[in-house]
């Protein structure tokens, strides 16, 4: 493999950082794993083995286009550039989190980098991203929305309609599938009669395809087609990116609905290796910058979970802070 297969418009920085991006997202949640039982945080669910879409699809964006994310959305933070610390410090609901710890691991949002919100409800992102297309459209601003969501949520109403509306308007918008094969514990194979679920595009008029979604290049260069296609104004374009989620549906799930071998099989495919490989060959990194990202890792990481460990949790009079105008008259405006 050469070079050349790395698309030439990424500097030798920018596919260093999509490594590193995804390595952090995987010792992240792998770091996360481990503390499962003491964070307060209501089911985490993580992204390991998926990382390569979150970071191939945002590496094709612009800082100030916009993203919206799912109820597995650390990953989507992560590759927005949002910040470790004070993603962490979220889901350990500690006051300097994120959000200030009112929201926790599902609802993690970072509007400075414009990521608009991780959600419990799934297939709610869509029509979120609708909203902000057609206002970036009715601007003038030329901003881009990716919109995650998985296989489960592909069956929900909201997500047909936002599909119609962005094809029928001509929204900015790329529909970003995730299709891990399971929606908790229901198969795709069950939950739908056809393979490939990119082919629904086609009943909107939309274009849709399938792509590996554990190669990140084959992400980015996927989702750059669409977002060229969409700043000219062609509209939206599904993008079906067929991966599995390692590990539970979240840290609190047995798992026992998936075969061992079938887990085996999916963790041979680690996209994470996969670029590595690429990487390597493309005499971009090697075994010192490797060891370098790694440990540079880990003790981001470390010293994210220190800080959150020893930062005060929100005071408890604050706790009707930010959801009432005037919390000591609820029936005023
Ligand atoms: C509207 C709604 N229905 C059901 C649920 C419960 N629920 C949470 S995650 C999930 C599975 C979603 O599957 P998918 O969209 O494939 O995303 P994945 O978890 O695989 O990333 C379900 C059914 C919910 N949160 N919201
Ligand atoms: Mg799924």
């Amino acid at each position: 493999m050469s070079i050349n297969e790395l698309p030439k418009e990424l500097s030798h920085d920018k596919l260093i950082d999509i490594y590193k991006k995804m390595l952090l997202i995987r010792e992240f949640e792998q770091r996360i794993t481990k503390d499962a039982g003491r964070i307060k945080s209501p089911l985490v669910h993580t992204y390991t083995g998926e990382e390569a879409i979150a970071v191939g699809a945002c590496a094709a964006i612009n800082d100030d286009d916009y993203i919206t994310s799912t109820h597995r959305g650390h990953g989507h933070f992560i590759a927005k550039g949002g910040e470790i610390n004070s993603l962490m410090a979220e889901i350990y609901g500690k006051e300097v989190g994120i959000c200030k710890g009112r929201g926790g691991s599902m609802h993690v949002a970072d509007f400075s980098k414009n990521m608009l919100g991780a959600n419990g409800i799934v297939g709610a992102g869509p029509p979120l991203a609708l909203g902000v297309a057609l206002a970036s459209k009715m601007r003038n601003e030329g901003k881009v929305v990716l919109t995650f969501f998985g296989d489960g949520a592909a069956n929900q109403g909201m997500l047909h309609e936002s599909m119609n509306l962005a094809v029928i308007w001509k929204l900015p918008v790329i529909f970003v599938l995730e299709n891990n094969m399971y929606g908790w514990s229901t198969s795709v194979n069950y939950s739908s009669a056809i393979k490939n679920l990119s082919l629904r595009a086609q009943g909107y008029g939309m274009k849709g395809i399938t792509i590996n979604g554990n190669d990140v290049i084959e992400v980015y260069r996927s989702v750059k087609e669409a977002v060229d296609l969409a700043r000219k104004g062609g509209g939206p374009t599904l993008i079906e990116c067929k991966t599995y989620r390692w590990q539970g549906q979240t840290t609190m799930d047995p798992d026992k609905y998936r075969s061992q071998e079938e887990k085996e099989e999916w963790r041979k495919k680690c996209p994470i290796e996969a670029f590595k490989v690429k990487l390597i060959r493309g005499e971009i990194i090697d075994q010192a910058i490797i060891q370098e990202i790694e440990e540079d890792t880990v003790a981001q990481i470390e010293f994210s979970v220190k800080f959150s460990k020893k930062s005060p949790k929100p005071d408890s009079s604050t706790v009707l802070d930010d959801i009432y105008k005037n919390p000591m008259n609820l029936g005023g405006n």
